[in-house]
């Protein structure tokens, strides 16, 4: 199985870097903005990249089953192998020129993802994992921070695309909670998959986040697994990659002080 694992991961890395390619291409072009809600953007780029990369995945792999943002009709994980593709995952990032956009490439077994490829080609950093075999950064072996304190923690998270009057109060009361709790900072940079990479790299202690698809985080969150980090649903419970939520923290203690802190209790999700 370790094998099989290697090989998906040299291929998953080898599509990310052509597709990267496309992207890197097209962030600094004009761009065609379709809006699929009031601020949730695709561009054709997003649908050039999906294309390509589920086009080359089926190639080498006719008998697993894929579900990409772009095409997917019902966001539906079963135990069969699995590709979960974000195309550009920070779409509003790359539509604004703003570099922390990224392709997500990621092999789900059993609904665990066993493979994940984040890339950045904007600023050449690529993330990758498989399971039992090590987390990855441009080579180098990541391993998330040592921190179990809110109080020493660096927290991340992004806002997503809800702009209902209780869909705010929800994201901004969870703020409100963190930084009452003296968390030393609170950042978002637009894609979850990044920031769940930065766990994994150490650079914060912590991504939480409601709204996320699973091909938002699936990638990430195998490369933050084999990082060290826990990822888990908000409630400590199993992480179900379709369930809208997730927490990944550097460490149990973090992530059980995170769960008190937060409010679960999401209007819509
Ligand atoms: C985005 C996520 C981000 C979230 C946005 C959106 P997209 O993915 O990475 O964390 O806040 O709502 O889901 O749409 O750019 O692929």
């Amino acid at each position: 199985m370790q094998n099989e694992l290697s090989e998906a991961l040299e291929v998953a890395l080898s599509i990310a870097r052509e597709a990267g390619e496309v992207i890197r291409e097209a962030f600094l072009r004009p761009k065609d903005v379709i809006h699929k809600g009031a601020v949730d953007l695709v561009t054709e780029t997003d649908k050039a990249v999906e294309k390509l990369v589920i086009s080359r995945l089926q190639e080498r792999f006719p008998t697993h089953l894929f579900l990409g943002e772009e095409t997917t009709e019902k966001e539906v994980i079963t135990n069969e192998p699995t590709w979960c593709i974000d195309p550009i995952d920070g779409t509003t990032n790359f539509v604004h020129r703003y570099p922390f956009s990224a392709v997500c490439i990621a092999l789900c077994i059993d609904k665990t993802p066993v493979v994940g490829v984040v890339h950045n080609p904007i600023l050449g950093e690529t993330f990758y994992a498989a399971k039992g075999q090590g987390a990855f950064l441009n080579g180098k072996p990541l391993s998330v921070s040592p921190t179990t304190e809110l109080s020493q923690a660096v927290v991340a998270t992004n806002i997503g695309y809800d702009r209902t009057e209780k869909g705010i109060d929800f994201t901004l009361g969870n703020l409100r909670a963190l930084l009452l709790r003296s968390v030393r900072a609170v950042r978002l940079c637009g894609s979850a998959a990044l920031g769940v990479c930065d766990v994994a790299v150490g650079r914060v202690d912590a991504y939480y986040e409601w709204g996320v698809r699973s091909w938002d985080i699936a990638a990430a969150v195998c490369i933050a697994r084999e990082a060290g980090a826990v990822a888990m649903d908000p409630s400590l419970q199993e992480l179900d990659l379709t369930s809208r939520r997730v927490l990944v923290c550097c460490s149990t203690k973090l992530g059980e002080s995170m769960s008190r802190v937060l409010c679960h209790k999401h209007p819509t999700l």
